[in-house]
């Protein structure tokens, strides 16, 4: 219901306008943030209790392309492989959906390509949804500027606000009920030689997905309460690393609000713990390289992977130590 008010206050009387188009096909990078998005303050609208700051991937996301079908439900394929209407995937997908179908009988055929490998926890959520409202942009004829895709985008995940552009993203909690002010940002600060290295430890599925483990962590975590003020001060020394080009003090920060992150999930009950062996043992190694004087960091979302992140002078050094490293420039490709 919430949703809908959301959509009504942008889309007007759009909202009941046929499809312009027959189709749309449109891209939209992953991010990765270097200060999470860890806990709502509303589930229906996936407002979040703080603001997070995110880089993008350059040519590494999410591709959607939307066609318009003749048939009685929509077709939803994901990598060319055809799924099953009642996936977890799929349903989601289609709820999503569901919101922006001028009349109902309107069907879609999707089709989704990833090109992260979907055990980098990658595949998530924010570079599929913000594609796919990039393509009902497109289909619908609605030509909405980015931040009004940004708020569509956030009713799918949270995290899809922020992957409307590229470098540095910073999603605003904002305050408002409705949340018209809880969007993405585009920072115009880049970052040349600032590198990003996906280090698979485990192609495993995901545990427990973000959505619930984030949940569980805001109702009972005794040191959620925490939280919200670490943020604040990790977003501030963000923007401040940024615009002074301190790599150090951005490393060290994204590292540590990853952490903090995780401490949280640590001590919600039931726990919840995405590390593996392997993901300590890769954090080991971090950790002894830069004592050893190489400045690489590392951060880590819902699940074992992890990405580090080092400046370019330093990538031939990170990859023989981690050869199995997939490095991405986000400010050069
Ligand atoms: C982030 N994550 O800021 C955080 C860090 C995972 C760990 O955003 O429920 O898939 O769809 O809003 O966006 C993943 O959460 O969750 C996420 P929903 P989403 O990247």
């Amino acid at each position: 219901v919430k949703k809908f008010e959301t959509i009504k206050q942008i889309l007007g009387e759009d909202l009941q306008k046929s499809p312009s188009h027959s189709i749309g096909n449109a891209f939209a990078p992953s991010n990765i943030a270097l200060c999470k998005y860890w806990g709502k303050r509303d589930q229906e609208l996936n407002l979040p209790v703080t603001s997070s700051l995110s880089v993008s991937l350059g040519s590494k996301g999410a591709t959607t392309f939307l066609e318009i079908i003749q048939d009685n439900h929509d077709q939803i394929i994901l990598n060319d492989v055809v799924l099953q209407s009642d996936s977890p995937f799929s349903r989601r997908l289609v709820t999503f959906l569901n919101l922006f179908r001028s009349n109902p009988q309107l069907k879609f055929k999707i089709s989704l390509h990833s090109n992260i490998p979907i055990a980098a926890g990658l595949a998530s959520s924010a570079a599929g949804f913000a594609s796919v409202i990039k393509a009902l942009d497109q289909l619908m004829g609605w030509q909405l500027a980015p931040q009004h895709l940004s708020i569509l985008a956030r009713l799918g995940s949270g995290s899809a606000s922020r992957s409307l552009w590229q470098g540095f993203v910073e999603w605003h909690a904002g305050s408002r009920d409705d949340g018209m002010d809880s969007v993405g940002e585009s920072l115009t600060e880049t970052w040349q030689d600032m590198c990003i290295g996906l280090l698979i430890v485990s192609a495993k599925e995901k545990i427990l997905s973000s959505r619930v483990a984030m949940q569980r962590t805001v109702t009972t975590s005794s040191l959620y309460s925490a939280w919200p003020t670490k943020v604040a001060q990790d977003l501030a020394t963000l923007k401040i690393a940024i615009a002074e080009k301190n790599f150090s003090l951005l490393g060290q920060t994204a590292e540590s609000n990853a952490l903090t992150m995780h401490a949280t999930m640590l001590s919600a009950w039931p726990p919840i713990f995405y590390s593996s062996p392997e993901t300590i043992s890769a954090v080991q190694k971090i950790w002894s390289l830069r004592a050893q004087g190489l400045e690489v960091y590392f951060t880590q979302d819902a699940g074992p992977n992890l990405k580090l992140i080092f400046l370019q002078k330093d990538a031939q050094a990170v990859q023989m130590n981690f050869p199995e490293l997939e490095i991405l420039q986000p400010f050069s490709n």
